[in-house]
């Protein structure tokens, strides 16, 4: 029984030191420890020995058992130790390698243009200002001088929520809203970049357009201030080549009131499909801030004067980048977005 027991365990330890993986080590400790293992049936025989015998045989088994047990801890701890080394080399990240392309979406023409007036507009000491897009009848119509069933408002086709509530057909609304929140009622140099809405829908208006409004209060503006400040914003926008035209016009706000045109940049002037062969391409409402404007909303009109523009946002990037229909603008196909990802 003695040779037996030192048998089994040289032939265990033997394979324990040959083992190449964990799952092995397992077997092997089934193999001589687990329930039907060949030290554990040893030890289920030991009835059958004498009881001087017992003791002696019994601490030679358990002996072995508990040496086979310390080695298969060690080995499975070197065994862990390689597998991990052999991980940590296969997974090794090369740092140096080029990176995977990333996907990069690029800035919609609309949020250029916006952009590009908001750091003309700053630069010349103006601030940007927002307004709600459900705007009030009152601050869309009457605090314009478009009292309730003013004819002008025909010119704007609406979207009602409520007979208060509308969604603003034009950047004008913040015009009043600028002067009544001004309390002190002192200057006003901003710009309104927004949302407006009207039930139009073809190739060259949408129900959903932007505008930008620009509205100046102080003493002594006059006509010269708004066609120097058009100018500069137009040839920034256009080219330096860009002459204006002021044909009279008729806003209820203003007085008196212009169409601006602008020479088209694609002919020059000369007469082309772009602008029907006028050389001239209409692209602004502007005007004088009527002293009806400048007192219900809070300022005078003996010591204040003022200028206001409103232009279509969309028209101005449609000229621009040459897009030729305004639905593009908003249908959100990558193919047409993408030919706007300037490498900047
Ligand atoms: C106005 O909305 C005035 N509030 C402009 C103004 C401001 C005049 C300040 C005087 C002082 P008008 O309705 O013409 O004006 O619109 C101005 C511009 O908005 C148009 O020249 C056009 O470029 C754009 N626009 C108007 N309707 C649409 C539409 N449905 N789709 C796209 N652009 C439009």
């Amino acid at each position: 029984m003695e040779e037996k027991v030192s048998k089994i365990k040289e032939v265990a330890l033997k394979e324990i030191e040959d083992a190449k993986d964990v799952k092995s080590l397992e077997d092997i400790r089934v193999k001589y420890l687990g329930k039907k293992g060949e030290l554990t049936a040893l030890l289920k025989m030991m009835g059958e020995l004498s009881p001087e015998e017992r003791p002696k045989m019994g601490s030679l088994v358990n002996s072995a058992k508990s040496e086979i047990e310390e080695k298969i801890k060690n080995k499975e701890e070197i065994l862990r130790n390689e597998e991990l080394a052999k991980k940590l080399e296969s997974e090794r990240i090369d740092v140096t390698l080029p990176a995977s392309k990333q996907r990069r979406g690029s800035k919609h023409p609309l949020n250029r243009v916006i952009e590009e007036i908001e750091d003309l507009f700053v630069s010349m000491g103006y601030d940007v200002v927002a307004g709600p897009e459900l705007e009030t009848d009152e601050y869309c119509f009457e605090r314009l001088n478009l009292p309730k069933g003013h004819p002008a408002r025909d010119m704007q086709d609406s979207f009602y929520i409520t007979t208060e509530y509308l969604l603003r057909t034009q950047t004008s609304a913040v015009q009043a809203r600028a002067m009544m929140a001004n309390k002190e009622k002192s200057p006003i140099r901003i710009i309104v970049p927004g949302k407006t809405y009207r039930r139009e829908d073809d190739a060259t208006h949408s129900h959903q357009f932007n505008q930008v409004e620009g509205l100046v209060v102080d003493e002594k503006i006059s006509f010269a201030d708004l066609k120097g400040t058009l100018e500069i914003f137009m040839k920034h926008m256009l080219g330096e080549n860009t002459r204006l035209r002021f044909r009279p016009s008729y806003f209820p706000f203003t007085e008196p009131s212009y169409e601006v045109d602008v020479s088209c940049f694609k002919c020059g002037g000369k007469g082309c499909n772009l602008c029907k062969q006028t050389g001239w391409i209409e692209l602004l409402g502007a005007g004088i801030v009527h002293p009806n404007v400048l007192k219900m909303n809070g300022y005078d009109p003996e010591k204040y004067s003022g200028f206001a523009f409103g232009t279509g946002l969309d028209r101005l990037a449609m000229f621009k980048y040459g897009i030729t229909d305004i639905r593009l603008l908003y249908a959100n196909d990558v193919r047409f977005l993408n030919q706007f990802d300037r490498k900047d």
